[in-house]
This record gives C-alpha cells, sequence and structure tokens, in this order.
C-alpha cells in the first residue's frame, strides 16, 4: 500500500486566509504538519515552495495549494461531513464579492494609517454597505438557510477581522442577522480549535500537527 506523506500547511494564525483553510482541512478532518509562519520572517522552505509568498500553502506529496479556497476545496472533496459544498452557485458569488469588493476596504480600514485621513469614514462606509448588503441577502442562520455551508465558512474571517478594527462600532450597527451569525462562529468549538498559538516555525523545529 502506497504510503502518504502529511501534507505541510504553512500558516499564520491571524490571516483570515489561513483560518478559513484551517477550518475546511479540520472539518474534513485532515491532519497536517502546521507551520507557522511570521509574514516577516518567511522561512526559506516555504518561499522556495510557495508561488505567491502568501499564506496558507499547502504541500501535499502531489501538488503545492496556494490559494485559501482551493485548500478549502481540496479538503472538502475527500470529506465533507457536514455538506459544506453543498451550496449554491451564488455562493462563489458572494465569496469572490467579498475578497474582490470587500477586502481592499477592510484593509483601509483596518490599516488606516497607511492612508490620507479624510478617506478612512468613507472607506469604513464602503466595506460596512458590502456587509449591510450581505446582512439583507442571507436566507436563514445561514447564508443559505439554516445549514452552514462553505460560504459561510469563507466569508467569516474577513467579517471578523473587520468587526474586531472596533467592535464596540461594529456592534452598534442594525444588523439583521450578520452579527449573530458572527457571534455564531466566534463562540464555536470549531473556530477556537482552529486558534491555537504555535511558535513561530523554523527548520528543525518537531513537527506539531493539526487538527
Ligand atoms: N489569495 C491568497 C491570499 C493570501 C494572503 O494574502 N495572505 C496574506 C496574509 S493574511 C499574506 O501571506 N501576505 C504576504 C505578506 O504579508 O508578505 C489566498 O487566498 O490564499
Amino acid at each position: 500500500m502506497e504510503v502518504k506523506e502529511t501534507p505541510i500547511l504553512y500558516s499564520f494564525r491571524r490571516c483570515p486566509y489561513a483560518i478559513r483553510a484551517r477550518l475546511a482541512l479540520s472539518s474534513a478532518n485532515i491532519k497536517v504538519e502546521i507551520r507557522e509562519v511570521v509574514l516577516k520572517e518567511k522561512p526559506k522552505e516555504f518561499i522556495e515552495v510557495s508561488a505567491s509568498k502568501t499564506v496558507p500553502c499547502l504541500v501535499t506529496d502531489e501538488s503545492v495549494i496556494d490559494e485559501s479556497l482551493d485548500i478549502m476545496l481540496w479538503a472538502l472533496n475527500q470529506n465533507d461531513p457536514e455538506n459544506w459544498l453543498d451550496m449554491p452557485d451564488e455562493g462563489f458569488e458572494v465569496i469572490n464579492l467579498i475578497e474582490d469588493k470587500f477586502k481592499p476596504y477592510l484593509d483601509k480600514t483596518k490599516y488606516s494609517s497607511r492612508y490620507p485621513k479624510d478617506e478612512f469614514e468613507g472607506n469604513r462606509m464602503i466595506a460596512t454597505d458590502i456587509l449591510k448588503d450581505l446582512d439583507r441577502f442571507q436566507k436563514g442562520k445561514y447564508f443559505f438557510g439554516n445549514k452552514m455551508s462553505l460560504c459561510d465558512v469563507a466569508v467569516f474571517p474577513f467579517v471578523r477581522q473587520f468587526a474586531f478594527i472596533n467592535i464596540d462600532w461594529f456592534n452598534g450597527i442594525q444588523w439583521r442577522n450578520l452579527n449573530d451569525w458572527l457571534n455564531y462562529f466566534l463562540d464555536s468549538e470549531m473556530f477556537v480549535s482552529c486558534q491555537k498559538k504555535y511558535i513561530k516555525w523554523e527548520s528543525g523545529n518537531s513537527t506539531v500537527y493539526f487538527p
């Protein structure tokens, strides 16, 4: 019988893309060797293998998967006990909207000191309006009804990041469902167990497995 190597996941605890990759690997119950990358000191092993030099990056004995959504799909296509892939195609449109339209304004709000001061309110408002549309769009407890799907999991880490720029301000908005949805994730065993702290990986460290 062919023995497969344990895949290696280059990850960073706080990165929203890495969070969603870990959530999918954990749901699929796929064990990986986790290597915590400090983005300012990327290890040479990571630089050599990742074309984009971004985390997450999953190295299997067959390929290198450099995009978080591809890592999620790779994991869930092998094992999807919670049926996250059971989602209308519209889910991918929502994921794209968050990555392409929301993320730039999330960054401009979060890292506002890098941008002109007078643009802060406008940038934050653009990001908030996108989330308000999503809030109206939500069809139940989750985006597509009462069952969690890939879309919820792929989008959650970005909404979380935006909310915690100023959680009091975020909580002050009259959300229809989005705040309950966010809190559900934040309090879930699933998320908490994906946010364990790991020390920075260096060649020669003993192997750490996730989940
Ligand atoms: N499209 C990539 C984006 C990943 C990404 O941008 N990750 C950030 C961290 S949140 C990163 O590694 N940035 C590289 C750097 O800061 O040097 C994915 O979905 O995996």
